[in-house]
C-alpha cells in the first residue's frame, strides 16, 4: 500500500467515523408500487450521459470508488472504521518493536543475550490479543457476507449477465427474454460520447434503479467475471453453473467495470457499464426491444376462439369500394 492510499484512508475515516454502519446499511428497497412498476416514461430511450467521476476510476485515485450500493457502503465503512485502524495499529507496533529490537538488543548494546526461552504470560498475552483483534473483525465480516448474499426478493427482476470471449450478453428472461450484445467502443467514439475509454461500451445493461436485482452469471467458454468497482460487485461467470448475488443501486448513474478473470487474448477489452435508471425509464428501454415485455405485467389474455373468417370480398361477390 503507498503513502498515498494509508493518507486516503485516514481522510476517510474521519469523514466517516461518525456515522455508524446500521445507518449505511440501506436495505434493498421494495419495488415501485402499483402503477409504477409498469409506468413507461414517453420519448422512448436516450442512453445517459455518464457523470465526470462518478462510477468509474479517476486521474491519481489511489483507494477505492465512491459506493453506490448498500453493500459497498457497508464494506467501504468497515475498512475505513475498522480494517484500517487495526491494520495501521498492528504495522506502527510492530515497527515499534522492530526499532526497539534494533536499538537495545545489538551486539554492542547488549553483548550477553539473555538465555530465556518461555514466558507463560507473554505467551498467553500474545496469542490471546491476536485472536481478540480476529473476532472483532469476523463479526462485522460475517454480517457483510450475509448481506452481500441474501437471497433477492421472489418478484425481484432477474438480468442474466454471461461472459464470451471477449464481450458480454445481456439477457431480461423477465421481460420477454431479449438479449444484449455489449462490446468495448473504440477509443475514438468513446471520446465523442463523452465516455472513458478502454471502459465505454456499444450497448450498457440497462437495470432499474433502487430494486434488487437477482444477478446471474455465466460463462459461455471460459470462466470471466462481472465485476463493477463502484457497486462494490463481482461474481464470476463460470461455464456449466449459474452464479447468483443480489445488486441494488442506490442512484441513476452510468457504472462502469471490467472482465475481472483472466479470460483470453482480449481479456481487457471487455468491459461493463451498467446503467441505472428510474422504473419508467427503464421500461421505456424495455420497450425498444423487440417482443418485449415489463416484467411482472399480466400476460396478455389468450385470444378468444376466433369466430369463423370473415370471407374475402373476391368469395361474397363484393366489389371493393
Ligand atoms: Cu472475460
Amino acid at each position: 500500500m503507498t503513502l498515498g492510499e494509508v493518507s486516503n484512508a485516514f481522510a476517510r475515516c474521519f469523514l466517516r467515523i461518525s456515522a455508524p454502519a446500521a445507518l449505511l446499511w440501506v436495505p434493498a428497497t421494495a419495488f415501485a408500487a402499483g402503477n409504477d412498476r409498469f409506468a413507461v416514461a414517453p420519448g422512448g430511450y436516450t442512453p445517459m450521459a455518464p457523470t465526470p467521476g462518478k462510477g468509474m476510476p479517476i486521474d491519481g485515485g489511489t483507494t477505492f470508488q465512491t459506493q453506490y450500493s448498500p453493500t459497498g457502503l457497508e464494506a467501504l465503512w468497515m475498512h475505513d472504521n475498522i480494517v484500517m485502524w487495526i491494520l495501521v495499529a498492528t504495522s506502527l507496533f510492530v515497527l515499534g518493536l522492530l526499532v526497539y529490537v534494533l536499538l537495545r538488543f545489538n551486539s554492542r548494546a547488549n553483548p550477553v543475550p539473555s538465555k530465556t526461552s518461555h514466558n507463560t504470560l507473554l505467551e498467553v498475552v500474545w496469542t490471546g490479543i491476536p485472536v481478540l483483534i480476529l473476532l472483532v473483525v469476523f463479526v462485522p465480516s460475517m454480517k457483510l457476507l450475509a448481506h452481500q448474499f441474501k437471497t433477492p426478493p421472489k418478484d425481484a427482476i432477474t438480468i442474466k449477465a454471461i461472459g464470451n470471449q471477449w464481450f458480454w450478453t445481456y439477457a431480461y428472461p423477465d421481460n420477454g427474454g431479449f438479449e444484449v450484445n455489449s462490446n468495448l467502443l473504440p477509443d475514438a467514439e468513446a471520446d465523442k460520447r463523452g465516455e472513458p475509454r478502454q471502459l465505454a461500451a456499444d450497448n450498457r445493461m440497462v437495470v432499474p434503479v433502487g430494486e434488487p436485482i437477482r444477478l446471474q452469471t455465466f460463462g459461455a467458454d471460459v470462466i470471466h467475471s462481472f465485476a463493477v468497482p463502484s457497486l462494490w460487485f463481482k461474481l464470476d461467470a463460470v461455464p456449466g453453473r449459474v452464479n447468483e448475488k443480489m445488486l441494488t443501486i442506490k442512484e441513476p448513474g452510468v457504472y462502469y467495470g471490467q472482465c475481472s478473470e483472466l479470460c483470453g487474448a482480449r481479456h481487457g477489452y471487455m468491459p461493463i457499464v451498467v446503467e441505472a435508471l428510474p422504473r419508467p425509464k427503464f421500461n421505456a428501454w424495455v420497450m425498444t426491444h423487440g417482443g418485449a415485455k415489463i416484467d411482472g405485467a399480466p400476460e396478455a389474455p389468450a385470444p378468444v376462439a376466433a369466430a369463423a373468417p370473415a370471407r374475402a370480398p373476391a368469395e361474397t361477390g363484393a366489389k371493393p369500394a
